[in-house]
């Protein structure tokens, strides 16, 4: 990472330069992983002209940047080559479904095929020459009908895809069947829909194993799994856990979305737009999501670029059937640089610990602490419904009882610039409430960043289990992992000071009982290899 470019990452995903935003059609074909994403070749901020950029690599870890699949050159979509995905079809034949807009700025589906399936990196793509295959329905406003997901197939062997959409306040998936992936007929009814939710953007929906936390493949259909319906709509990704029934295309959610605060989320910091795939060499299901800048337009246009995809994530349904759990790929490891492990220290209140001798500006640190206090939290005498907020009004500097404790991420060493991602651990009643917050607040003297504080419940019970966070820290990105996964927080920091050499990592404990790292481990991470397929410079 260069000394002018200190927010750069090393091992997120990024191109060179310019616009990023939603990961398209990420599948696994012939032992390379593709990313496709939604990018802007003219410039660090979105605009008409979007291409589908193009990335494969062996261990979803180090890539190499191919030339753009998709752009603009046809009427049907010559204004745009907008977010879609990838189906494997019979006879491992991927084929893409994306969104144009066309010549009327009217949002329409079109195909794309490979040019040459011997090729593994699929380099070449060829637009169906009949485009679109999917235009917007009666009733629906030319530019609230977008991006398709991976198609299934159903009891009676029909191709299903669903495309976002919007209907007088009601955001929706819009079904549509097909024999033969070009015909394609609108279902009567939109497999899922919800008053006041605003318009469906990158819909996902896929089953997930009850029993296991191996992923299988979109079309499966059985008594061992349930389904994912996930919507991308005001600023987050919100997820719905149900029944499919295939026969009447019916799906029953197990809670719907509510359209408050309580509503499920991959992630309640910044990820946006995500899409998962399923990789069958290692059984396990990939999200990938979003994460776009804190920063000002004018600060994008002076670093040039704009925008990062999540680290990938395993996703799964947890033991309790009512959440999903998120855990960066295994393939993480690859990148352990130094390693810190600390076993069995007491935290007293008020206290600082320095994680020392790893690069703390790009990191990996797992914790697990114990609360031998337990029954000295914090009383709440009505049932909290805003965790964000609570968050807000008591950050790190305000001293609880249990908690706030955890990391202090890209510090300067007199802690003038912090990320502080803690828990606060409350009872109410006869149960505990386990709060997750990341604090942006202190993240940097410099102005003009959102230094909005995010926060969330963990769905556990510290009688039973120890409270563990995880963090990968990147330069100018903090993923959280809290609970083992169960609650994620995602941040976008600029540390003026922090940076660099000039970066720490800290355990700290502001509230007034002592807490115990049970465990303890962090790396330095090394950089991940971003190269290009030569021909690739010639593209822009
Ligand atoms: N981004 C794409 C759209 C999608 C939106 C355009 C979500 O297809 O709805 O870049 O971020």
């Amino acid at each position: 990472v260069p000394e002018t470019q200190p927010y750069r990452t090393s091992y997120h995903f990024q191109p060179p330069k310019n616009w990023l935003n939603d990961p398209n059609g990420p599948m696994l074909y012939k032992g390379f992983y593709h990313l496709f994403y939604q990018y802007n070749p003219n410039g660090a901020l979105f605009d008409a002209g979007m291409v589908w950029a193009h990335s494969v690599s062996h261990d979803l870890i180090n890539w190499i940047h191919l030339n753009h699949a998709l752009y603009p050159t046809e009427p049907f979509d010559i204004k745009s080559c907008w977010s879609g995905s990838v189906t494997i079809l019979p006879g491992n034949k991927p084929a893409i479904l994306y969104t144009g807009i066309n010549a009327n700025d009217t949002q329409v589906q079109n195909l794309a095929m490979p040019k040459n399936l011997s090729d593994p990196l699929l380099k070449e793509w060829i637009k169906f020459s009949q485009n679109p295959v999917i235009t917007p329905p009666t009733g629906v406003a030319k530019d609230d009908f977008r991006d398709p997901t991976t198609a299934w197939v159903d009891a009676e062997g029909k191709w299903n895809v669903i495309v976002g959409s919007l209907i007088n306040d009601r955001g929706m998936a819009i079904l549509y069947q097909s024999e033969d992936f070009v015909n394609w007929r609108m279902y009567k009814d939109p497999l899922h829909s919800k008053e006041k939710t605003g318009m469906w953007e990158c819909p996902d929906f896929f089953p997930v194993s009850i029993n296991s936390t191996n992923g299988v493949d979109t079309s499966v259909m059985n008594p061992s799994v349930k389904h994912v319906m996930k919507a991308s709509f005001n600023s987050h990704d919100y997820y719905i856990i149900g029944t499919y029934v295939p026969g009447v295309q019916k799906y029953i959610p197990d809670t719907d979305f509510t359209s408050t605060n309580t509503d499920l989320r991959y992630d309640y910091g910044k990820f946006y737009a995500s899409k998962t795939f399923f990789d069958s060499i290692k059984n396990r299901r990939i999200l990938w999501g979003w994460v776009n800048e804190s920063d000002s337009s004018e600060d994008d246009v002076r670093k040039g670029w704009s925008g990062l995809q999540s680290f990938p994530r395993q996703i799964w349904l947890d033991r309790s059937g009512s959440q999903l759990v998120q855990w960066p790929v295994e393939e993480i490891n690859k990148l352990h640089d130094k390693q810190v492990s600390i076993q069995n220290k007491k935290l007293d209140g008020g206290s600082v610990l320095e994680i020392p001798g790893i690069t703390a500006s790009q990191a990996d640190a797992e914790i697990v602490f114990e609360l031998p206090e337990l029954e000295e939290a914090e009383l709440l005498k009505s049932t909290p419904v805003d965790p964000q907020q609570m968050c807000t009004d008591a950050n790190a500097s305000v001293r609880g009882r249990l908690g706030p404790f955890g990391l202090l991420a890209l510090a300067t060493e007199d802690l003038t610039e912090q990320t502080a991602i803690f828990f606060r651990i409350f009872r109410h009643e006869n149960t505990y409430i386990v709060l997750m917050c990341s604090d942006q607040s202190r993240s940097s003297i410099k102005e003009n960043v959102d230094k909005t504080t995010y926060g969330a419940f963990v769905n556990i019970d510290p009688q039973n289990e120890k409270i563990s966070l995880r963090s990968l820290i990147d330069h100018s990105i903090i993923e959280s992992f809290g609970g083992e996964g169960r609650t994620c927080i995602t941040s976008r920091v600029y540390p003026q000071l922090a940076v660099h050499k000039e970066a720490h990592l800290y355990v700290f404990n502001n509230g007034t009982q002592s807490i115990t790292i049970s465990r303890l481990k962090a790396w330095g991470m090394s950089k991940a290899q971003f190269n290009y397929e030569e021909s690739c410079l010639n593209n822009e």
